[in-house]
Formats: C-alpha cells, sequence, structure tokens
C-alpha cells in the first residue's frame, strides 16, 4: 500500500546526507511512483503533436527561424515522416530516462552520494571555465599613426621632457618598490595604498594606469615589468565593490591604450574579462548604470551621499569611448547598446534651462537635485559627448548636436566674466549661479579648443578663445598661491579673483587638468606661452610634491610649509606625467586627427568607415 503520510525522499543536489526516516518508501513503491510519473510526462509530449500548427512555429518567431529550420529540415523524408521521426525519438529518449532512474534507485546511498558530489564538481569546474577569457574573433587593428619617438629636436625642449621622463622614473619606481600590487603608494609610509573607489582590492591600478605612460616615454623594461604583473596577477573575481566609472576610465581605458600601443593580446583579453564583470551594474530598472558594482556577485548600488540615491551623471556619462572600442574589439552589440541606451533616455528628458543636473534616480529615470557642474560631477559627460564624435571619425552627429546644446547652454548659464577680466565657469544650485571654479572644471579649457573645429555657424575662433581664456583663468589659480600650484577649488566673489577661500579648498593631490588644458591650446596655437607654463607646473610638483618614496599631494598650497596628503594617485602617471610629456614633444607623438584621449589620458584610435566601392559598401568598422 502507498503510505501518504511517509516523506517522500528528495534528491536535492546540495544534501550531503540522507536522514533515514525519509528513506522508508519501498522499492516497488518508488516504481509504481516513477511509472504514474512518465505516463503523464508522455500525455504532455503526445498532447503538444495534436495542437495546431500554427502554435508549433510559434517558436521561431524570435528571429532565430533561419538558424533553427535547416536542423529540423535536414534529414526529414516528408512533413509528416519528420514529426513520425521526431516522435520515436522521444518515446526512446523517454525509455532511456526510465531505465537510468530505475539504475539509480538500486543503487547504495553512498554510490548516489559519489554521483551528486561528482555533478556538483562538475558543474562548478564548468562555472569556473565561464571565467576563463574566451578567444576573441580576430579584428582589423586601426591605422596606428604616431606611434613614435616624438623628439622635439630644440635641445632646450629635450631636457625638460628628459626631465619629466625622470620624474616618471621617479613615481614608478618608488611604486614599484613599496607599493607594488597594491592599487596605489602612500609615498612617506612608503607602503601601498587604496581607496574606496577600489573596493577591498589589490589590483595594481597604478599599474594599469601607468602602462600606456611608460610605453610613449620609451620605458621599455618597466612597462614589461607591468605586463608581467598583469598577466600573471591582474583577476577580476574579487569580492570587491568598486566604482563603475573610475574601473572603466582606468582599468579599462588604460588596458585598451597598452593593447593599442603594444599590439599585446593579454590587455585587450583582461580590458573583456573586466568589462564582462561591469555589465551586472546596468541591471536598473531604467538601465542606467549603478555607481558601484561587486565584481563577485553584480550587484550594484549608488553612493550613499548622492542625491536621492541617485547614479551620477559624470559617471554613467562616461563610458561610450571605452565601451564602442570593447564592441569594436569583440563583436558583443552589447557594450555599443548600453551606452547608447543611456544616450537616448537623456535626450528624452526634459532639462532645466537646457542644463543636466549631475544626479538621475536610476530607479525612476528622474532628475535628482537641480546642481549643474562643468567640474566635479558632471565634467567628463560633456567631455565623452565630444569624444565620441571625433572617436567616430566625425560621423556620430548626434553626439556633436548634443554637445553643442550642452555647450551653449552652459555658456549661457554657467561662463561668467570676473570684475578683474577672468572668465570662469561657475556651477549652477537650485536657481542660482555659485562664483566658483573647482580644479577639475580647468579641463574645458582643452575641451573648448579641442571642439572648435567642427562648431556650428562661424564660431571656431570663439571657442578656440573661450579656451585660451580658461587655460589663462586657471593659470592664475596656480600664480595666485605660494607654491604656484593650483587649490582644488577657487572663487570669483567679494574681491576674490581664483583663490581658494575655506581651507577644505586649498590641497593639490598632483591633478592633471590645468596642464591638460595647457597641453590642448599648446597643440593648437603654438603659443610659446603654454609650454611655459606647463614648465613651471611641473618644477613646483618636482620641488614641493616629491619626497623620497614618489610624489605626494600637499594639504595646502598657501603655505610655504606644507604638510603632505601621503598619497601617489595613479592618475599623476596616467594624466599628469603624460600631458607633460606631449607638451615637450612633437606634434608627431599621437596625432589628435588619429587618436583620442580618454578623460584619464588613454589615448584610443579613431574608428575610421571602411571604404568599399560603393557607398552602400561603406560602413563604420564592426558597428
Ligand atoms: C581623473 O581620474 C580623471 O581625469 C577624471 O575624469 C576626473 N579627475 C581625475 C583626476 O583629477
Amino acid at each position: 500500500m502507498f503510505d501518504f503520510q511517509s516523506p517522500i525522499p528528495t534528491l536535492s543536489p546540495g544534501a550531503s546526507s540522507f536522514p533515514h526516516h525519509r528513506a522508508t518508501l519501498r522499492l516497488s513503491e518508488k516504481f509504481i511512483l516513477l511509472l504514474i510519473l512518465s505516463a503523464f510526462i508522455t500525455l504532455c509530449f503526445g498532447a503538444f503533436f495534436f495542437l495546431p500548427d500554427s502554435s508549433k512555429h510559434k517558436r521561431f518567431d524570435l528571429g532565430l527561424e533561419d538558424v533553427l529550420i535547416p536542423h529540423i529540415e535536414s534529414g526529414k523524408e516528408g512533413r509528416h515522416g519528420g514529426e513520425q521521426s521526431l516522435r520515436d525519438k522521444i518515446r526512446a529518449d523517454h525509455e532511456r530516462a526510465l531505465q537510468e532512474a530505475k539504475q539509480k534507485l538500486r543503487k547504495s546511498k553512498k554510490a548516489l552520494l559519489h554521483e551528486i558530489q561528482t555533478e556538483k564538481a562538475r558543474v562548478a569546474q564548468e562555472l569556473k571555465k565561464k571565467d576563463v577569457p574566451r578567444s576573441l574573433p580576430p579584428v582589423p587593428m586601426p591605422k596606428l599613426v604616431g606611434v613614435n619617438d616624438g623628439d622635439p629636436g630644440e635641445p632646450d625642449v629635450k631636457e625638460k621632457r628628459d626631465k619629466i621622463r625622470e620624474m616618471m622614473k621617479h613615481a614608478w619606481d618608488s611604486y614599484r618598490q613599496y607599493g607594488w600590487g597594491h592599487n596605489e603608494l602612500k609615498p612617506i609610509a612608503k607602503k601601498g595604498h587604496s581607496t574606496n573607489i577600489f573596493g577591498n582590492s589589490q589590483m595594481g591600478a597604478t599599474i594599469v594606469d601607468a602602462l600606456d605612460t611608460l610605453y610613449i616615454m620609451g620605458l621599455h623594461d618597466e612597462f614589461k615589468d607591468g605586463q608581467e604583473w598583469i598577466e600573471q596577477n591582474l583577476d577580476f573575481s574579487v569580492n570587491a565593490e568598486v566604482s563603475v566609472f573610475e574601473v572603466n576610465i582606468r582599468f579599462i581605458g588604460g588596458l585598451l591604450a597598452a593593447y593599442y600601443l603594444s599590439g599585446q593580446e593579454v590587455f585587450k583579453a583582461k580590458a573583456v574579462q573586466l568589462a564582462e564583470k561591469l555589465l551586472p551594474a546596468f541591471n536598473t530598472p531604467t538601465g542606467i548604470p549603478w555607481a558601484m558594482v561587486n565584481l563577485k556577485s553584480g550587484v550594484g548600488r549608488n553612493w550613499g551621499w548622492a542625491s536621492a540615491g541617485s547614479s551620477i551623471l559624470a559617471e554613467f556619462g562616461t563610458l561610450h569611448m571605452e565601451f564602442v572600442h570593447l564592441t569594436y574589439l569583440t563583436g558583443n552589440p552589447a557594450y555599443y547598446q548600453k551606452v547608447m541606451h543611456i544616450r537616448k533616455l537623456l535626450a528624452k528628458m526634459d532639462r532645466p534651462n537646457g542644463l543636466y543636473p549631475n544626479y538621475l534616480n536610476p530607479r525612476t529615470g528622474r532628475w535628482g537635485q537641480h546642481h549643474t557642474s562643468v567640474g566635479g560631477l558632471g565634467d567628463s559627460f560633456y567631455e565623452y559627448l565630444l569624444k565620441a564624435w571625433l572617436m567616430s571619425d566625425r560621423t556620430d552627429a548626434e553626439a556633436r548636436k548634443t554637445y553643442d546644446d550642452a555647450i551653449e547652454a552652459i555658456e549661457r548659464h554657467l561662463i561668467r566674466k570676473s570684475n578683474g577680466g577672468l572668465t570662469f565657469i561657475g556651477e549652477w544650485k537650485n536657481g542660482h549661479l555659485e562664483r566658483k571654479m573647482g580644479h577639475l572644471t580647468c579641463f574645458a579649457g582643452g575641451m573648448f579648443a579641442l571642439g572648435a573645429d567642427g562648431s556650428p555657424g562661424d564660431k571656431a575662433g570663439h571657442y578656440l578663445q573661450l579656451g585660451a581664456e580658461i587655460a589663462h583663468t586657471c593659470h592664475e589659480s596656480y600664480d595666485r598661491t605660494v607654491l604656484k600650484l593650483g587649490p582644488e577649488a577657487f572663487k570669483f566673489d567679494s574681491g576674490l579673483e581664483a583663490v581658494a577661500v575655506r581651507q577644505n579648498e586649498k590641497y593639490y593631490i598632483l591633478r592633471p587638468e590645468v596642464i591638460e588644458t595647457y597641453w590642448y591650446m599648446w597643440r593648437f596655437t603654438h603659443d610659446p606661452k603654454y609650454r611655459q607654463w606647463g614648465w613651471e607646473a611641473a618644477q613646483a610638483i618636482d620641488k614641493y610634491c616629491r619626497v623620497g618614496g614618489g610624489f605626494s599631494g600637499v594639504k595646502d598650497v598657501y603655505s610655504s610649509n606644507p604638510t603632505y596628503d601621503d598619497v601617489q594617485q595613479s592618475f599623476f602617471l596616467a594624466e599628469t606625467l603624460k600631458y607633460l610629456y606631449l607638451l615637450f614633444s612633437s606634434d608627431e607623438l599621437l596625432p589628435l586627427e588619429s587618436w583620442v584621449f580618454n578623460t584619464e589620458a588613454h589615448p584610443l584610435p579613431v574608428l575610421r568607415r571602411i571604404c568599399g566601392s560603393s557607398p552602400a559598401n561603406e560602413q563604420a568598422v564592426r558597428l
């Protein structure tokens, strides 16, 4: 008799043992149970074949028809013959499954347990395999122009460039000695350092960020050392919650640039592995990514301090360049689709005064606090609109138009001239203009100059001039300090001009933005003052930030006796020293017609169109 009170034995793959009272069903009862089950399954399969034909065709409505139908068509003698053989096959499969189940039940508890454990290990092994980089499809390497020595010719310029190279060597060697494998370096404590943007990881951020600078400077032994570390140690399967934006601009950008410059496949493979780990961040109701993602679990969230659980404009808006290159290199459209989705979503939204607020809620798709900035929280969103256009060989007209419209609104509402005649970019906060400019905002001088050519109407000259004015203002913010290094933020208020007021705005943390603008202005104008200003900054850094164990930020640029913050930021090697080196190199090194620098100064090649015999054949490379 079948005892309905007896608990039915469960074969859970995770169970480690079978409790004795559960194994109370006799073998014959189990057999009857299996027979009932199998009869039911057979009935279901049978019913399927008596459904009207149209219901079967529904299975191929997903565009998979072309792929699937040939397999089914092949080998059939006629429509009904095909159905008959399919039915026979199902029946045979079913018979086999029943036999296997019967045999399983004859086995001892120990044998069954062993089987379950072996199966578990096999599945775990399979999952592990998924983490191993898949081999990527071969892609034509874009034509790489200007990967050369960039010798400036004039001996005095060369001497300056050599000095910058020596500074890079000091920064790298110190990190190599005291912080190797850590994300950053504490140059005074002489040990590794990391911040919350990298979670609790040790992913060698400085190595990845510095690679292309080492390559450009011809520091090949150091580059090789870095490559070896990456090959042997860089692992993204870590339980660390990282910033999607920072990891994208420093790691993916750094790895992609190292790949393009050196041609070493390992960098491409690592960039793709990491990008796959970032993709879960886009699983939000709107597709606007979370600010942070756990690399192991894929769980995302936003910064606690961001307005009403918002994502940040400069973070989700600074993925485009790297993600387009990822699609280009892998043939996987997912990356491209993710960033284009962000663009489309933003295009549909109302913008107060034509300005983009810095905060957007990824659950509701609504703006958070109405705060607009060309500095922190907003900056590289605007930069990437322009660079998306440049990187597409000027074909992405939508990106260009979005950039032009945004800049027009910024000029109308945020850019002013101080009483002393300095042009500055303020911040829009809940309906009023804060007359304060951040060091970060100083990158905009270079951006305006870079976007001058191609701007609407007859405004190229205007934007080049605007770039020059911003460069001048930012230089003033350096020149009005004791150390000749720029503060984090400076005011244009109550008689103050380009100086910091609060103590917590007086620090300099080896940031690149002012030097970045000098370099762009130099490339477009060749006005010697930009090299002069760059050299002043380089000397000040060497004098006040250089310590025995590398370079450190300083806490007060207005004090002749500054204290150190004891951090050598990875962007000092990626950006500050690279822009300085380029400033004292010839324009033939990485020309701007062929390379676009990401926001962390990692150069990525322009993706040109392949021209076929007719316009119909003309298509953007792999996109
Ligand atoms: C860099 O990581 C990037 O330039 C980013 O866009 C903002 N600022 C830092 C350096 O200051």
